[in-house]
C-alpha cells in the first residue's frame, strides 16, 4: 500500500487554501514511497480507538452570526538566531487588556510555518465557534514559526529532511523558552505561570511540543501531541519519572490517526504512559496525515484546556 505524508505549503497557507505536495523528491532515499512509508507497518492494538465522537458538522467552518477573534502579527528578538522573528497571536473576541489570558503555544509541522495553523488548519475558526458556544475556556493562541533558523522560510522539497533544517526545529526549544515566552508575557495579558500555559503541535510541531512540554514542566502544565512525528523522544527520555511528572500535568494529550504512517511514536509513548500510570488522552481517529485529523483534535483539545 502507498503512504504518504502531505505537507502544506507556507504559500498555499498563507492563500488560506489547503494546497498539498507530495515530497518524494526528499525521500527517494529511502524508500520509492517517501519517508513515512519507510517506517515498519501500522500495526493497532485494542486500545488504539476513538477517546471523542466526532465534532459537529461546520466545526470548522465560518459562522456568519458570531463575534470573531483576531489574528495579530508579533515580531521578537530571538537570542538563538539573532533575528527578529515572526508568530501569529489568535486573540480572542472581546479580548481585553484589562483581563489576563491563559496561553497556548500551537506548533506547525515540517513543511508550515506561522500561517500553517491559521491558514491551512483553520484554528481561528475553529477556536471563534468553540468560544461562540461557551465551550472553551477564552485564551490566547500563539502560532510561531517553530524553524528556529536565521533563514526560516519554508525550505525546498528536496532540503526539507536535511540535518540543518531538523535541527532547526530542535533550535526552537531555547528560542521559544528563553525568546518567545517571555516575550510574549511582556506584551500581551497573558497568565504568565505553568498552569495556565498549554503547549500542542501536529506532526514535526507535535513532537516538539511533547519533547518542549515535557522536558519543562515548569513552564507547561499542558501538553498536546497530534500525528507526531519520529523527531518525539521516547517515552523514558521523556518522562524518566513518571509518577512525579504525572503530579504536575493538568493534561497529556496524544492523538493520530489510524491511516498515519507516524503513528508508531504516539503509540509508543502511549504504551510508556499506559504501563507507568501517567494519565493522558489517547485519541486515535480514522484519518491519515492530513488537515482533518488536527482540525478535529484542535477542537477536542481545546475544550480540555484550563479547565
Ligand atoms: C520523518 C517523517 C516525517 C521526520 C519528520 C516528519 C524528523 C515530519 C512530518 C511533518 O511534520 O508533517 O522521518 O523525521
Amino acid at each position: 500500500m502507498r503512504r504518504r505524508i502531505f505537507l502544506a505549503s507556507a504559500a498555499g497557507a498563507l492563500a488560506g487554501e489547503a494546497v498539498v505536495r507530495t515530497l518524494h523528491a526528499a525521500q527517494a532515499s529511502d524508500s520509492p514511497e517517501g519517508r513515512g512509508a519507510a517506517r515498519p507497518g501500522i500495526a493497532l492494538a485494542a486500545d488504539d480507538i476513538a477517546a471523542f465522537p466526532a465534532p459537529p458538522a461546520g466545526f470548522d467552518e465560518e459562522r456568519r452570526d458570531i463575534a470573531r477573534g483576531s489574528v495579530a502579527e508579533f515580531s521578537y528578538a530571538s537570542a538563538v538566531t539573532g533575528t527578529q522573528r515572526t508568530a501569529r497571536v489568535y486573540l480572542p473576541p472581546g479580548f481585553s487588556e484589562k483581563q489576563r489570558y491563559p496561553v497556548l503555544y500551537l506548533l506547525h509541522g515540517i513543511g508550515g510555518n506561522q500561517d500553517e495553523w491559521r491558514g491551512y488548519v483553520r484554528a481561528n475558526i475553529i477556536l471563534d465557534n468553540l468560544l461562540a458556544d461557551g465551550a472553551m475556556v477564552p485564551m490566547i493562541v500563539v502560532m510561531p514559526n517553530g524553524r528556529a533558523l536565521a533563514d526560516d522560510r519554508v525550505p525546498p522539497a528536496q532540503k526539507m529532511f536535511t540535518p540543518e533544517h531538523i535541527a532547526g526545529f530542535a533550535q526552537f526549544e531555547r528560542d521559544l523558552l528563553e525568546s518567545l515566552v517571555p516575550a510574549m508575557d511582556g506584551a500581551y495579558p497573558t497568565l504568565a505561570q505553568r498552569g495556565k500555559r498549554a503547549i500542542a503541535g501536529l506532526s514535526m510541531g507535535g513532537g516538539q511540543a511533547l519533547n518542549f512540554g515535557l522536558g519543562h514542566l515548569d513552564a507547561f502544565a499542558w501538553v498536546g501531541g497530534f500525528s507526531s512525528a519520529p523527531n518525539t523522544r521516547p517515552g523514558a527520555e521523556l518522562l524518566p519519572d513518571p509518577a512525579a511528572a504525572a503530579r504536575r500535568l493538568q493534561l497529556l494529550y496524544l492523538s493520530c490517526g489510524k491511516k498515519d504512517g507516524l503513528i508508531g511514536a504516539s503509540q509508543g509513548l502511549h504504551r510508556y504512559l499506559r504501563q507507568h500510570g501517567v494519565r493522558h488522552v489517547w485519541h486515535v481517529d480514522e484519518y491519515a496525515h492530513v488537515r482533518e485529523s488536527w482540525a478535529e483534535n484542535l477542537y477536542h483539545f481545546s475544550r480540555l484546556l484550563f479547565r
